[in-house]
């Protein structure tokens, strides 16, 4: 297998809202990351990837860029964002930049143009359609509720926004467009970023018929995802993006790209198909949907976990590579979802990060995971800011009859907000992160949860981190070695085997709050194992197939 730096990588989302604020305005920003570099640096993360930190208007935490090339006033300013990139590689990390390009804001300078008259040279910049029989062009719904499509009187036609109103799509099929986009991006490259996370960008092919999506039963729209996913020229879109652009620079990059399977996966980031380097997918994140989504939060068992998990790990192994990842801004916190954030709260979060880091892939680590940080539950919904809960909210509370209190539990389990309440520094007022109000509230166990008190304590969540960050370092195994996965019907135990030459890693966690009783499987030889990393204190090597896992208990095991 090849082997390249940004597969031995180790990334660090900073989703800078609500990492560090300096000036006390409530909001996150660019220079309350320099002061806390030092922090990443020691738990020793190789790349920080920053959520959008361009022009916005904030409809949705700067995913709606309204300029590409300057900073967003309540992040700082461009000599601010100078100075991150030049602390940062000097520290040898490096930076990811995130890159929004399926769609702008509709405060974007091109839409303003876009939109003032059919003749405008910028119209088609974006996807606009005259209505049908007086209503909208297709039945296609917004991921973020509602029609996709939104009337403008000053030319009478419709655009399309698959995420809110705010956020126009773009129109790939217009060749200046791709143009315009690929001078800016040389544009950030140019003034040394390292990488791109690329929002959505299996989205940026529309199907040019624009044909009504299946509409399942009781809903109001219709599913268009068919017809703009992975859509008919998304292949030669990245690959003109990687030639134009891409190919000048060493670089990471990884592409969001809900709906993805292996395969299509294996077509993005196969080595001969000058693509991207790995992909988010979804599927692991996924488990618990229902008719609405993600709200419906339904029960799934660990054997479909290990199912989906193995299936990408088998799928990429000889060809592509994985990004694997518990967390991000649009994530429920991991320990409250597949861990227990309660009695068991460290315990859980060390062996989540266990079953993570050794699967073969590029770890990211998401602000706050390091140190457990937990689901958050505000009491009334407009303590909520994400435009996602907001609008799923008044759509099924106030159309489709759900009660208030079912749809607070729903939002308790998978609201965005959850990754969205400030790190917790200290136990100071607003747990450090800013001297100001918080733009959201902070959660009520920093006092508990927060990094000097994970700091002080060497059997912290944290410094687990950073000895698993140390182990990758080490043991190339880690990085390359082959998955095999053991006992999949077990729905306790993920197990699974490493695989490099004659080394071989034993990988076992527990996922429930009681034992777990297993043998070794016959062929592993265990009469010289050592432990490389555990969660409780370590048991003589002749029991370690004698004595159950405990609560949560992880274990991994260097073989001969
Ligand atoms: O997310 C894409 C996406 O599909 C998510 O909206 C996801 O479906 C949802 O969050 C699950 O709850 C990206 C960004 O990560 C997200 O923050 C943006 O809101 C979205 O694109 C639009 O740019």
């Amino acid at each position: 297998m090849d082997k390249t730096w940004w597969k031995e990588a180790v990334v660090y989302q900073v989703y800078p809202r609500s990492f560090m604020d300096s000036d006390g305005d409530g909001i996150g920003d660019l220079k309350g990351i320099l002061m806390r570099l030092d922090y990443l640096q020691e738990l020793g993360v190789d790349v920080i990837w920053l959520s959008p930190v361009y022009q916005s208007p904030n409809d949705d935490n700067g995913y709606d860029i309204s300029d590409y090339r300057s900073i967003m006033t309540e992040f700082g300013t461009m000599s601010d964002f100078d100075r991150l990139l030049k602390a940062v590689h000097e520290r040898g990390m490096k930076i990811m930049m995130d890159l929004v390009v399926n769609h702008t804001s509709d405060e974007h300078s091109w839409f303003k143009e876009s939109r003032s008259s059919k003749d405008n040279p910028k119209r088609d910049y974006y996807i606009w359609r005259p209505g049908k029989n007086g209503k909208e062009p297709n039945n296609w719904e917004s991921i973020f509720k509602g029609s996709a499509w939104k009337y403008d009187e000053a030319t009478d036609e419709y655009y399309l926004h698959l995420f809110s109103k705010k956020q126009p799509d773009l129109n790939w099929e217009h060749p200046e467009l791709r143009e315009e986009i690929y001078s800016m991006m040389k544009w950030w490259l140019d003034k040394g970023v390292d990488g791109f996370r690329m929002d959505v960008i299996n989205f940026l092919s529309k199907d040019q018929r624009y044909l009504d999506g299946d509409v399942r039963y009781g809903k109001q729209h219709g599913d268009g995802s068919p017809f703009f996913m992975n859509g008919p020229r998304i292949h030669e879109f990245l690959q003109e993006i990687n030639q134009r652009v891409l190919s000048g620079y060493n670089l990471i990059t990884v592409g969001e790209m809900p709906g993805v399977s292996p395969d299509e996966a294996q077509l993005f980031t196969g080595k001969e198909r000058g693509e991207l380097h790995m992909v988010f997918q979804f599927e692991h994140m996924d488990l618990g949907g229902g008719p609405e989504g993600k709200w419906s939060n339904k029960k799934w068992e660990l054997s479909d976990l290990k199912r989906i998990l193995s299936k990408w790990q088998i799928g990429l192994e000889e060809d592509g590579w994985n990004s694997l990842y518990w967390n991000n801004h649009d994530q429920p916190r991991i320990v409250s979802r597949f861990g227990d954030d309660g009695k068991y709260r460290v315990e859980s979060a060390k062996m989540l990060a266990v079953c993570l880091h050794m699967l073969q892939g590029t770890p990211y680590i998401y602000q706050g995971e390091e140190l457990g940080m937990t689901n958050v539950c505000f009491e009334r919904i407009d303590e909520y800011r994400d435009i996602e809960t907001l609008n799923s909210y008044e759509e099924l509370v106030n159309s489709c009859g759900w009660t208030e209190e079912r749809m607070l539990e729903a939002i308790y389990a998978r609201s965005r907000d959850n990754a969205r309440t400030p790190v917790q520094w200290n136990d100071s007022r607003n747990a450090g992160f800013t001297a100001g109000t918080p733009w959201i509230g902070v959660n009520s166990n920093y006092p508990e949860i927060n990094a000097e008190k994970a700091y002080n304590d060497p059997n912290s969540i944290f410094h687990f981190y950073k000895k698993l960050i140390q182990l990758r370092k080490k043991h190339e195994i880690i990085v390359y070695g082959r998955y095999e996965l053991l006992w999949p019907d077990d729905e306790q135990i993920f197990a699974y085997t490493r695989t490099l030459d004659e080394e071989k890693l034993l990988v076992l966690c527990n996922f429930k709050d009681y034992e777990a009783s297993y043998s070794i499987p016959e062929g592993l030889n265990t009469m010289s194992a050592t432990l490389l990393i555990g969660n409780y204190e370590q048991l003589p090597i002749e029991e370690i197939s004698v004595k159950p896992l405990r609560p949560f208990e992880c274990r991994v095991y260097q073989l001969k």
